[in-house]
């Protein structure tokens, strides 16, 4: 694991390249997409075709962070990828190229119809349902924060650090760090905390973030992030 950061913020959690401090009332949980739809079986990413095993994984450790979260009255975020009905907030190039891997965004599947909000596969899974309290983004994108108020939300709050947690990986996740990043979050990425539909590409994700001494924030481990927490 990794040098001590020069951040500030009274509880340190070991994460690789370096330590992640922050304090929880300026920090935020933010669980992205555990729909159905990303890993129940017949949702999305089941219909194209992918192991469902490599995002279920992840259900587990974020209940547990989830669980702790809820304890000591984090902020906890919950995001959902998925479009209007009448689908015209989905972009033609996104469209098409569900229809071509045989999962199209609004094609009627085993959990009603894909992507599509309000349907079974869309919603979060059980497991994780958020709590009065919890705030829900709804997200027509990748990213949590393109067409959405997410950043207002967070500024509102006072959050400063985002805990980043969900499914998948190389894409959602991913986009939401950089640009987390970007807008000066600082950024812990939970790597037994999501998933991708490739382990190949889960890794490579993984190892991205790392680079540059943190390019985009630092990693670490449900169990070193509950075991700080529970030293407060
Ligand atoms: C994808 C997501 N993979 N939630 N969405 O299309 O990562």
């Amino acid at each position: 694991m990794g040098t001590t950061a020069s951040m500030s913020g009274r509880v340190r959690v070991e994460a690789d390249p370096y330590t992640y401090a922050f304090d929880p009332e300026h920090t935020a949980v933010v669980i992205i997409d555990m729909q159905a739809d990303f890993c129940g079986k017949g949702g999305y990413v089941d219909k194209m075709g992918y192991d469902i095993s490599l995002t279920a994984c992840a259900i587990e450790p974020i209940k547990r962070v989830l669980v702790k979260a809820r304890e000591i009255g984090m902020t906890v975020i919950h995001t959902r990828e998925g479009h209007r009905p009448d689908l015209s907030d989905c972009p033609p190039n996104k469209l098409w190229r569900s229809k071509q891997i045989g999962a199209g965004i609004g094609d009627l599947g085993p959990l009603g119809r894909i992507l599509v909000r309000g349907e079974a596969g869309w919603d979060i899974i059980p497991e994780l349902y958020p709590i009065d309290g919890e705030v829900i983004i709804d997200k027509p994108g990748k990213g949590s924060f393109y067409a959405t108020d997410l950043d207002l939300v967070l500024h509102r709050k006072g959050i400063t650090h985002l805990i980043l947690t969900g499914i998948t990986t190389d894409v959602c996740v991913h986009t939401t760090m950089r640009d987390a990043n970007d807008r000066g979050y600082e950024c812990l990425l939970l790597e037994d905390c999501t998933g991708a539909t490739d382990v190949g590409n889960y890794a490579s994700a993984i190892k991205m973030v790392k680079m540059q001494g943190g390019v985009f924030g630092t990693v670490s481990h449900s169990e070193k992030l509950i075991e700080s927490l529970n030293q407060i």
